[in-house]
């Protein structure tokens, strides 16, 4: 029996304490390559600077750089330009003010150190003019300066996020802590496994505000996602503004699950999220869930509906009951006007049709519904994904399919591929968030069974289906439903741990694959979503600090 006031002061001992040193490959997801070297170690000194290489985009991610830095660790932080880099690269350091100015540190070979730690992997005389592809970077850390490189903005972004995960969790603080900024000494070599990274938020079964959305967005950034699908329709709520047909949202938006107010976002606040994923070189991927899935659509339009009589709002939580008339002319003028609009708000090449769970559209009804669909968006301009229940469709150019099945023997898919299609990847008993963790988890489903955090990470993408090769994955999703998760809280619960397990997935060499690795590197994220307010399960899985 201890005296309350030691407790206390033993509490306060643990939150005082010096975290555990950050090291080189204590990143989320795994790079492709580490070399650490413990004699390189940087330390931010205060009068750090920022030197980035000409153009606005790669100013923006130096800027978001200085923004992610200036709140914990109170340092001003200006941004500066560099002498152009040479070739086709860009480059940002982080350097004192006196050291390193203007130098153009030689992209020599360097020697990998003796690799620790699960994922580190030999860099044999990597430049950094080589191939970093797309979305690839380089960082290197010495003493006298941070210097990422790469071929591409998206590639300096993502180079961010691995410098801001290699300095210590406090970092993560919203207000200036008292702390040694040290980032551990080293090479990093890195780049994407798979083009399509990505999570999906249903912002129709329960409406989340532009702030929530713009928040989910820097959480995939955080873990070098690159899509966020949004469910824009379905049954409960139609959740964008139409102006060629005002009701779905104006109506159709103003019931969701459980009967509360719902909402929809104005083309204004559409371009406010699209503008926020495009600084953070995120693509929004919008559904428009069709045939099925579209009473709010029925409620507001009656003459969309088979019989065109309205049916009343719902607010429950079954599906397949709700169609638009395949056989009605209306319902084209319909279809071309709303994928017509949101593709003119979509900077990205993607629009998502849905195309899931619309059991009373049959046969050739449904076939024909889905192939002229397929025409409409193709006439935008746009490259069309939908769930893989459009399979029996015809190919069309480009296509992909988002499969979230159970049971990776899935001979139509493996067929669909044959003619052409590529797959998104978001199988249902391992990527779907919005199943519940354990049996007594408060919030979610279990029809994909449980899936705590080494069961969303134990799966290869690119084995996954039989007869289905690597190539043919596009990537991996992982979709948030929400018919039960209701705040932002609740979001980030679903989210965390699962979100970064998934991103390792599409991100990671599968060289690097380790659930003993990937468990202790994740738990050094724990105090960094603390930090940062994140809100997040404590699974037993993780050896949290
Ligand atoms: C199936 S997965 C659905 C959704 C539900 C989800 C609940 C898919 C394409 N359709 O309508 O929200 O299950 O887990």
């Amino acid at each position: 029996h201890r005296p309350p006031a030691a407790d206390l002061a033993r509490a306060a001992g643990e939150f005082l304490a010096p975290s555990a040193p950050v090291r080189l490959g204590d990143v989320v997801p795994a790079p492709e390559s580490v070399a650490e070297d413990p004699a390189a170690d940087f330390t931010l000194p205060a009068d750090a600077v920022i030197r980035v290489s000409a153009g606005a985009a790669a100013r923006d991610v130096a800027g978001h750089l200085a923004e992610l830095l200036r709140p914990a660790t109170g340092c001003p932080l200006p941004v500066t330009g560099l002498p152009p880099a040479g070739a086709d690269r860009l480059t940002l350091t982080l350097t004192g003010v006196t050291a390193g100015a203007g130098t153009e540190a030689a992209g020599d070979a360097v020697t990998a150190a003796p690799a620790t730690g699960g994922n580190a992997r030999t860099i044999a005389g990597t430049d950094p003019a080589d191939d970093l592809g797309d979305e690839g970077y380089r960082l290197d850390v010495t003493p006298a300066e941070v210097r990422i490189t790469a071929g591409t903005a998206a590639g300096l972004f993502h180079g961010v996020q691995t410098l801001r995960q290699l300095l210590p969790a406090a970092v993560e603080s919203p207000t200036p802590v008292d702390a040694r900024w040290v980032v551990p000494g080293g090479v990093i070599v890195d780049r994407p496994r798979f083009p399509y990274r990505g999570a999906m938020l249903d912002v129709a079964r329960h409406f989340f505000t532009v702030a929530d959305v713009l928040r989910v967005i820097d959480h995939l950034a955080r873990y070098k996602l690159n899509h966020l699908h949004l469910h824009l329709t379905d049954d409960q709520g139609w959740r964008i503004a139409v102006d060629s047909w005002p009701a779905l949202a104006g109506v159709g938006g103003a019931t969701e699950v459980g009967g509360g107010p719902g909402g929809h976002y104005t083309t204004a606040d559409y371009r406010r999220i699209v503008r926020h994923a495009a600084r953070r070189h995120v693509t929004v991927v919008p559904e428009i869930d069709l045939p099925g899935h579209t009473n709010s659509a029925l409620v507001a339009y009656p003459e969309l509906a088979p019989g065109k009589v309205a049916p009343p709002p719902y607010t429950g939580t079954e599906v397949g009951f709700s169609y638009v008339d395949p056989a009605d002319e209306r319902t084209y003028d319909f279809v071309d006007d709303v994928l017509g609009e949101v593709a003119a708000l979509t900077p990205g090449p993607w629009l998502h049709i849905g195309g899931d769970e619309a059991f009373k559209v049959r046969g050739a009804a449904y076939t024909g519904f889905v192939e002229r669909t397929q025409r409409i968006v193709a006439a935008t301009g746009k490259t069309v994904i939908g769930w893989h229940q459009i399979a029996p469709a015809a190919h069309a150019a480009g296509r992909v399919l988002q499969w979230w099945g159970t049971n990776g023997d899935d001979p139509e898919i493996a067929e669909s591929v044959r003619r052409g299609a590529r797959l998104i990847l978001s199988p249902g008993n391992h990527a779907y968030l919005d199943m519940k963790y354990a049996p007594d988890t408060p919030i979610g489903h279990d029809w994909a069974g449980l899936i705590d955090v080494r069961r969303a990470y134990d799966w290869d993408p690119g084995a996954h289906l039989t007869g289905v090769p690597a190539e043919a994955v596009l990537g991996v999703e992982a979709p948030l439903w929400t018919e039960s998760v209701t705040t932002l809280a609740e979001v980030e619960f679903m989210l965390f741990p699962r979100l970064p397990a998934l991103a390792e997935l599409a991100w990671s060499p599968r060289a690097t694959h380790d659930w003993a690795g990937f468990r202790d590197r994740l738990a050094g994220h724990g105090p960094r979503w603390s930090t940062a307010g994140i809100t997040f399960h404590r699974s037993p899985e993780v050896p949290w600090p």
